[in-house]
């Protein structure tokens, strides 16, 4: 099976972002599978475009989105995206939607489509910190989320789709006092036992695991 795994770039005054630190570092294959990567700029018009193209390129079997949640103690994996944008800050092109649809007339919200259980037994084992979340935010990770399950329904109805949030990195703390952080190789250890776990349910179940 091949796995598209996408990272964004440095967002909201940040230099870093972990999640495009995690996709970068990531080896070639794992656990069986392929994978292939793609940073995404953090923009309402450019982060679907870049993402769609990586698709419709590499026409993987699973996509799996990572992003930075400043705030987050652990690693996040998302249950859910909803059909607004809702921007609290601008994004990298100073777009700031407030209570639009991204895609109007669209189902109220998509499910992952990653087996999101599996995925967070995988990254416990591995000994780092994970919770399945109920909200992607109403920002950028969102909207790729959202954006990505509803062109997979369109055009490629057999790939699978989730997203996975990351705390922010030691670093990028050091002038947030209180702020949790989680040092990258953790984040690397955890977005490896997820994409582990999405190869073996994949093998387990070759239409698609179902998420949930
Ligand atoms: N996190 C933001 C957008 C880009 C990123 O890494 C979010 O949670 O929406």
């Amino acid at each position: 099976m091949k796995i598209l795994v996408t990272g964004f770039e440095p967002f909201g005054g940040e230099t870093e972002n972990p999640s495009a630190q995690v996709a970068r570092g990531l080896p070639a294959s794992l656990a069986g599978a392929e994978i292939v990567t793609a940073i995404l700029p953090v923009t309402c018009r450019g982060a679907l475009e870049t993402v769609t193209e990586a698709i419709r390129h590499h026409r993987p079997d699973a996509v799996l989105s990572l992003g930075q949640a400043g705030g987050r103690a652990a690693v996040s994996i998302e249950r859910i995206a909803i059909n607004v944008d809702d921007f609290s800050i601008p994004d990298n092109e100073g777009a700031q939607p407030k209570d639009q649809a991204i895609v109007p007339g669209g189902p109220a919200a998509y499910w992952s489509t990653l087996p999101i259980r599996a995925m967070e037994a995988a990254v416990r084992a591995a000994g780092v910190p994970c919770q399945i979340s109920n909200t992607a935010g109403t920002y950028v990770c969102n909207h790729v989320m959202y954006g990505v399950a509803h062109l997979l329904g369109r055009e490629f109805p057999g790939t699978v789709s989730g997203f996975l949030h990351i705390p922010y990195l030691p670093e990028q703390v050091l002038d947030k006092p209180g702020q949790p952080s989680m040092p990258l190789e953790l984040s690397r250890q955890a977005v490896e036992a997820a994409l582990t776990a999405i190869a073996g349910c994949n093998a387990a179940t070759p239409t698609g695991a179902t998420g949930g």
